[in-house]
């Protein structure tokens, strides 16, 4: 049975599996998930994923939701060669990507995902100071990990820079990266340009600007 990826390609988080999901030149379906329309509240999407996300695999009889586990997830088992790179198997360098993985999580992806949340609802036109500042200390922070390894986590790519490759270009249409982040600014000049990003993010990312620019003023 083929790999299932259930996805929206605004999605960041989704933009993060399609992305690894290229880079592996991974066999899979894509399934595209409408949230505008509620595809994701259905009881058929509900019974596979309780959390009503995307993104989401399915391999066989197995589910598993939040682009961060199934990144790690694809990595290890279809990853061949290549996840040695990817998601090593040493606990410290591991460690070291999950808590990369865990902090995009809290810091870009939390932050950029409650902005966009508030500017769906009409709450906000623009980031407040608050939620422009937290985003700046976020990209403070990334740039303080990569001052120490070429990568975020390591100094090869790692699946936290799969992950912050999504979070971070979408969070940059919300509160753009100041220049005084060098080394932020410069991983992300190299991120873009990788042939797995420009397939798999752009086209994504292209939409999602379009719908934050709408609701910007
Ligand atoms: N931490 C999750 C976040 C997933 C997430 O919140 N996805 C949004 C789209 S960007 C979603 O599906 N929202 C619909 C909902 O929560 O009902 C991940 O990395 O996959």
């Amino acid at each position: 049975m083929p790999l299932k990826i259930y996805k929206l390609d605004a999605s960041p988080p989704a933009r993060a599996v399609m992305m690894l999901a290229e880079f592996l030149k991974l066999k899979h379906e894509a399934v595209d998930v409408n949230l505008m329309t509620g595809d994701h509240l259905t009881p058929e999407y509900l019974k596979k994923n309780p959390q009503h996300t995307v993104p989401l695999l399915e391999d066989g009889d197995f589910y598993v939701a939040d682009s961060h586990a199934i990144n790690t997830y694809l990595a290890s088992k279809y990853g061949g060669a290549q996840s040695a790179q990817l998601y090593p198997t040493d606990l410290q360098v591991r460690a070291t990507i999950d808590s990369r993985l865990y902090f995009d999580i809290s810091a870009i992806a939390g932050n950029s995902g409650a902005i966009v949340s508030a500017l769906l609802r009409g709450d906000i036109t623009s980031p407040t100071k608050e939620q422009t500042d937290k985003l700046n200390s976020a990209y403070e922070i990334l740039d303080k990990f990569l001052q120490k390894t070429k990568f975020v986590a390591a100094d090869h790519l790692t699946v936290a820079d799969i992950s912050l490759a999504a979070s971070v270009s979408s969070a940059s249409l919300l509160v753009p990266i100041d220049e005084k982040y060098s080394k932020l600014t410069a991983w992300f000049n190299t991120i873009q340009q990788e042939d797995w990003y420009k397939k798999a993010n752009v086209p994504g990312l292209e939409g999602y600007k379009a719908f934050v620019q709408s609701k910007l003023k």
